[in-house]
């Protein structure tokens, strides 16, 4: 299978004739009301502004293509170009977040209160894949703590999980049982509150492609890239460790904390080096992805081998 391919336009995202004159009809009747504001966009929102982030690396970018065709999202096949072939039966509209456990102020949110939450910004991030490759992604989203901020976790939130949208329907991935679905992540409290942690809503200044996590996924950019969990419906505070699907379906293989460490080997192949995607020649792994002066300090007097 070819590594790089052109993006495909979904034929479910070509608005069917019928439907956009039925919806142009209805817009001049609410022009008429002095409604329009309130009709259904026929297009996905274009982002707000965005700021420059000073957590941005300076390395070169992945291309759009590369970002866009080489993808894991199990939810629509293993391979790399699955994602990009088969996500176009995602349904991004409307979408709600809920987010509970111990908080004080449990609320659901939709797409547009949660682009509200803070301004929007560029992170340009490093992701380092399990599997040993890597890219270069210029992230649009927001600190996962403004959103944090809004509900209020109480004392006994210690431990943040996540919870993809569970849709076989529209996940056809999910009708085979590579992993236990709905796909699960959690991170500590404090690596959620870090300002390195954003929920994206963009990359490349558009909207989130649904192969890479439409609407909204979490980016923990010093972390192996399978905790940045995709299309996220579910953001629980909780009391206790959540056990994320890797985990779950692999327990001597990834651990709750996955950070980026190229002393510690996965224990079936090392994890000293990676290969950026669109490169011939393998790159020395670093520490945190890179990330060691903002986030070492999270893990002082651990040890990184237990709790790898
Ligand atoms: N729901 C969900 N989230 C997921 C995955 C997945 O299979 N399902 N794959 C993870 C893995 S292994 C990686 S490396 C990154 C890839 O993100 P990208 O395709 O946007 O580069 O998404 C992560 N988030
Ligand atoms: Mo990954």
């Amino acid at each position: 299978m070819p590594l790089y391919r052109p993006p495909l336009i979904a034929p479910s995202e070509i608005t069917p004739e019928a439907i956009y004159q039925q919806r142009r009809s209805l817009m001049q009747g609410a022009a008429l009301a002095g409604l329009a504001a309130a009709m259904p966009p026929l297009q996905a929102a274009p982002l707000p502004t965005f700021y420059k982030s000073r957590y941005s690396t300076d390395e070169p970018r992945n291309s759009l293509t590369e970002v866009t065709s080489y993808n894991n999202f199990y939810e629509f096949g293993t391979d790399k170009g699955d994602p990009a072939d088969n996500a176009h039966t995602l349904r991004t509209e409307p979408w709600t977040v809920e987010v509970s456990g111990e908080v004080a102020k449990a609320r659901k949110f939709d797409l547009d209160s949660l682009l509200k939450l803070a301004p929007l910004e560029e992170r340009i991030y490093r992701l380092r894949c399990v599997e040993g490759w890597s890219m270069v992604i210029p992230w649009v989203g927001l600190p996962l703590a403004a959103l944090l901020k809004q509900v209020q976790p109480t004392s006994r939130g210690k431990f943040v999980e996540f919870t993809t949208l569970l849709a076989p329907e529209q996940m056809p991935g999910q009708k085979t049982r590579v992993l236990d679905w709905p796909y699960i992540e959690g991170l500590r409290i404090d690596e959620a509150m870090h300002p390195l942690t954003i929920l994206a809503v963009g990359l490349y200044g558009k909207p989130l492609p649904k192969q890479n996590g439409a609407p909204i996924r979490l980016v923990v950019p010093w972390k192996y890239g399978f905790k940045s969990i995709k299309s996220i419906v579910r953001i629980r505070l909780v009391e206790r460790q959540p056990t994320s699907s890797w985990t779950a379906a692999a327990p001597s293989e990834y651990g709750f904390y996955s950070n980026v460490n190229p002393e510690v080997d996965h224990p079936r192949w090392s994890q000293a080096t990676e290969r950026r995607i669109g490169e011939f020649l393998k790159r020395k792994t670093l520490m945190f992805n890179g990330y060691a002066d903002e986030v070492a300090s999270l893990y002082k007097g651990m040890d990184l081998r237990r709790n790898f």
